[in-house]
């Protein structure tokens, strides 16, 4: 062993001091690489070709959350959108955690941002060319407190499954999450994960969906504007189809084809393998529902891969002509938090001289959630306050049938509509009237093109009939009850033109071999005709059998009869027209 001597101790000393004060200086102020996109979430900064960014300041904690997340992560788990079943153990966990989140999330955190899903295409939209020079989209996904998995995974998607050249930037706008992982983590992941083409948006105050669409769409430098829930997965080929059709009609709003992603196994279902699929209808009580393609419809389109009109949509999914979008009246932004936007701009848009179409060959998995994860503020109802403001700018006369189901909201605050009124005048649009003649040709309106309606009350007590809170959706008895003072829809029934004995959605048909009366979806059969004879009956064709209030008593079900002219079985209506 030696010792260094004196001297050279020193030179030694003397170097490594030198060496500590370079490196000092050049931790502190030479600067680093590029800046994490924290101070420049607000800004669109120009984008390349969609390049990750690699030269982020390195943090550790963020690395070992980003580990922890990908040892959780199987390859091949749920490829081609296949269903997963976890082990039983697991599966308890995964019951508990869906109740909270409204979806499995244990599975979703266990299978890949990029897993591959299976091609739900009509045949012919295999063979589908599309120009290379469509219009570029800004995708804008908007949140509040998603799940980072199933988050992270639709925005993998998008990446993966859009032809570069055609997405100009991805726009995250999130909506005042407060989940911690949507907050530090998210900025790194996207910073060193993704293409630079991602601007996140952060509003400063919960907005809800409409507003954080809004300031989306504001800072959107693509010529279309495509919008999606934050858990999907978007198909093959889901964009070119939207962008080719806006290329050929601007004033077209289209939407893909909705896939279900199952809640609980993600299995990307595709309806079975049929190519069949639903259009947008509504209730008069302002919901969004799936209706069936028209048997006109289904002529004029020509090809079941060929653009579908369809009356409204459900509203996550859309692509818009970005200018379009600003000249037909973007959103109404005085709309809170979630719902009743989706028909406001499906009417809108008809009414104003736009058309609303499916895509068939564009196809989004998306995952219904039954319940809404996250909160209101001030527990308000919005879907009801936002549909409000639609109904009274948008549905003139018909909105006596919203209100007709929702009378509290008829004199309530809903803010101030005028602005969309003059809109409205602006833009020249058609009535509601001519929505329903030429959009929507067999919605029925419950009090139009019919015999009666309103109340039916048997002459032998003061029962009327009443749907007894039963779903209008599902099969069931006809019931009886005491008659209201005022006409609730309970008891609003009405009779058709076509003889129909019916609510909005369900016909009375009759089962013979129990002699009872069903109210059943209004196919247009035989089995649901029925005739108000000059004696107050009410008499179903086929069977030439009479409704009969007989031995019955409120709260429950009537019959049929033979026709005897008894007072059982002669009823009121409150409207005959
Ligand atoms: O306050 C909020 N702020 C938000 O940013 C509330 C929600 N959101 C975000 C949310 O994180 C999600 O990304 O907005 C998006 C939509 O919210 P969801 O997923 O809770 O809505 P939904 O899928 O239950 O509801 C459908 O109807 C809504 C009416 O306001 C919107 O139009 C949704 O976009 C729409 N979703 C779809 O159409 C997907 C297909 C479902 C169907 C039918
Ligand atoms: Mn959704």
């Amino acid at each position: 062993m030696t010792f260094i001597g004196i001297g050279k101790r020193r030179i030694f000393f003397r170097a490594f001091v030198l060496f500590s004060i370079v490196f000092f200086v050049w931790i502190c102020f030479v600067p680093k690489e590029r800046k994490l996109p924290l101070e420049e979430k607000n800004e669109i900064s120009d984008f390349d070709d969609g390049e990750a960014i690699t030269s982020v300041r390195w943090n550790e904690e963020m690395e070992a959350a980003l580990l922890f997340d990908a040892q959780k992560q199987m390859p091949g788990l749920g490829d081609k959108g296949e269903a997963v079943t976890l082990a039983p153990l697991e599966e308890q966990k995964a019951e508990a955690v869906m109740k909270k989140e409204g979806f499995n999330l244990i599975l979703s955190d266990k299978i890949m941002y990029n897993r591959t899903i299976l091609d739900a295409r009509h045949p012919e939209c295999l063979k589908m060319k599309y120009p290379e020079d469509l219009p570029s989209a800004s995708v804008i996904i908007v949140f509040t407190n998603e799940r980072w998995s199933s988050l992270i995974r639709t925005i993998h998607s998008v990446f993966n499954r859009s032809p570069k050249h055609l997405l100009k930037e991805l726009i995250l706008v999130d909506d005042a999450s407060d989940h911690e992982e949507l907050q530090e983590k998210l900025e790194y992941y996207i910073a060193t994960r993704l293409p630079k083409k991602i601007t996140l948006v952060r509003l400063p105050k919960r907005s809800g969906l409409i507003k954080a669409r809004l300031e989306g769409a504001k800072q959107a430098k693509g010529a279309v504007l495509v919008f999606l829930d934050a858990h999907c997965e978007v198909g093959i080929d889901w964009l070119q189809p939207l962008l080719a059709r806006i290329k050929e009609s601007r004033k077209s709003v289209v939407v893909p084809i909705i896939d279900v992603i199952h809640d609980k196994t993600f299995e990307y279902q595709n309806n079975g393998g049929s190519f069949d699929f639903e259009l947008g209808g509504f209730t008069w009580s302002g919901h969004f529902t799936w209706i069936p393609i028209s048997q006109e419809e289904e002529r004029r389109r020509g090809s079941p891969s060929s653009p579908t009109r369809t009356p409204t949509m459900a509203g996550g999914l859309l692509a818009i002509e970005t200018k379009y979008f600003w000249e037909i009246g973007s959103y109404d932004p005085d709309m809170d938090i979630w719902g009743g936007e989706n028909l406001e701009m499906s009417f809108r848009v008809w009414q104003c001289g736009g058309y609303l179409e499916t895509i068939p060959c564009s196809r989004v998995g998306h995952i219904f959630r039954n319940f809404h994860p996250y909160t209101f503020p001030g527990n308000k109802d919005t879907h009801g306050i936002n549909t409000a403001r639609m109904a009274k700018v948008w549905m003139d006369d018909y909105k006596r049938l919203f209100f007709k189901h929702r009378p509290e909201l008829e004199d309530i605050d809903i803010g101030n509509i005028t602005g969309r009124i003059e809109l409205r005048k602006k833009l020249k649009c058609k009535d509601f009237k001519w929505y329903l003649t030429h959009v929507y040709k067999n919605k029925f309106v419950l009090d139009e093109n019919v015999q009666a309606y309103g109340r039916v009350m048997t002459h032998a007590n003061r029962l009327c009939l009443d749907n007894l809170q039963n779903s209008e959706e599902d099969k069931h008895p006809l019931g009886i009850y005491s008659c209201h003072n005022e006409l609730y829809m309970s008891q609003f029934f009405s009779l058709s033109n076509a003889g129909e004995l019916r609510r909005e959605f369900v016909c009375a048909e009759v089962s013979t071999a129990k002699m009872e009366v069903e109210m059943y979806k209004c196919h247009g059969g035989h089995n649901q005709k029925w005739t108000y004879t000059s004696n107050h009956a009410l008499m179903h064709i086929d069977t030439r059998l009479c409704l009969d209030s007989e031995g019955t008593w409120s709260g429950k079900f009537v019959k049929v009869s033979p026709c005897n002219n008894s007072k059982t079985q002669k009823w009121s209506w409150e409207f005959l027209t």
